[in-house]
């Protein structure tokens, strides 16, 4: 039997923490493991793996997430300093968790892509 999807059970309730933000399309919550001092997670309600499962039926979610995104970095403060979304898709990328998830990451300077 493969195990549950952890973002699942968070959705579902049934793994204990605290949302930031949910609505009909995505949940928000803080990564477990931050990487910076504010890394936020934004995922869809549905379980999809990655990027790679999206298409047109989704665009609606896809704005959701970035939007979602967009309004908890100015709720944190984040918009003058600026913020860095990032979703990962597999193994090269280093996707972890495959359930689609965008982070929001900042609160700190950090290395310029490709540094
Ligand atoms: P990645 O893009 O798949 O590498 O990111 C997965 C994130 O999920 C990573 O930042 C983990 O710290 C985070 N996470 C979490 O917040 N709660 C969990 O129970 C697990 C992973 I497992």
């Amino acid at each position: 039997m493969t195990s549950p999807c952890i973002f699942c059970e968070i959705i579902a309730g049934r793994q204990p923490t605290e949302l930031l933000y949910q609505d009909d399309l995505v949940t928000a919550f803080n990564d477990r493991f931050p990487k910076a001092p504010v890394h936020i997670l934004v995922i869809p309600n549905k379980h999809l793996d990655s990027i790679n499962s999206l298409s047109d039926e989704y665009q609606l979610t896809i704005s959701r997430l970035i939007l979602t995104a967009r309004q908890l970095a100015y709720d944190k403060g984040l918009s003058e300093d600026g913020y860095r979304l990032v979703i990962n898709t597999g193994p090269n990328a280093g996707q972890s968790v495959h359930h689609l998830h965008v982070h929001l990451l900042g609160g700190k300077a950090m290395p310029l892509m490709g540094g």
